[in-house]
């Protein structure tokens, strides 16, 4: 379903095997060195979900090669199967037409208890390349508002463990947030208690 230009929304692309391996995979990448952090913010507050990410660090609101606001380790690299996986939700949602250079960033968020995310812009890329979201675990409500204000008009989805959805277009750059995560709707065989959403990008930096 596309629910704004660009914005295609995809339930039950992963099946249930592929939610595992994906899980299993997320697993090891929490694991220290440069592992599962909490973000903290310039105002001094922190993020409720808290993130682990590949190829590149993103930290509020920047890029980099180390965990700056960690243990200083080197960023885990990011897989070419990651890649691969980022171009095909790509064509499978927006069409062949839309193929881009290679993913090189997975930001991976966990959320448990009362995390949420408020609405923000990602505009901390340099590529205008479509943004891939996986999740898996609890369904969340996501909010998708637009590209002028963080306020309304918003179009509420219900994303559940295993759907796709791809930002490109006029949707790579619209306020977006998770108000809301559903506890314990995971799905029982995936053995995972919260939410979480990968998501892939391509940095347009240089190497
Ligand atoms: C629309 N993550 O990582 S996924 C994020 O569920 C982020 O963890 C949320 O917002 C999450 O930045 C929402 C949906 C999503 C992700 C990235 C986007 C929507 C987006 C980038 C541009 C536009
Ligand atoms: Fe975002």
């Amino acid at each position: 379903t596309e629910i704004a230009p660009g914005a295609v929304h995809l339930p039950d692309w992963l099946d249930a095997e592929h939610q595992r391996r994906l899980l299993d995979a997320c697993r090891e990448w929490a694991r220290p060195p440069a592992g599962l952090r909490t973000v903290r913010t310039p105002g001094g507050g922190t993020m409720t979900a808290q993130q682990v990410c590949l190829g590149w660090h993103w930290y509020p609101y920047t890029y980099a090669r180390t965990v700056v606001d960690g243990d200083g380790a080197p960023v885990k690299p990011f897989p070419h199967w990651l890649d691969e996986l980022g171009r095909r939700a790509v064509t499978d949602t927006l069409g062949a037409g839309a193929a881009t250079d290679p993913y090189d960033i997975a930001l991976i968020n966990f959320y448990d208890g009362d995390a949420r995310m408020g609405m923000h812009r990602d505009s901390d890329e340099k590529s205008d390349a479509p943004v891939v979201s996986l999740s898996l675990g609890d369904t969340c409500v996501f909010r998708f508002g637009n590209t002028g204000s963080r306020s309304r008009p918003y179009t509420d989805v219900e994303l559940r463990s295993g759907d796709l959805f791809v930002f490109g277009g006029p949707s790579r750059l619209a306020y977006h947030g998770v108000p809301k995560v559903r506890p314990d709707t995971a799905p029982p065989e995936l053995g995972l208690k919260g939410r979480l959403n990968v998501t892939l990008r391509v940095s347009g930096f240089e190497a």
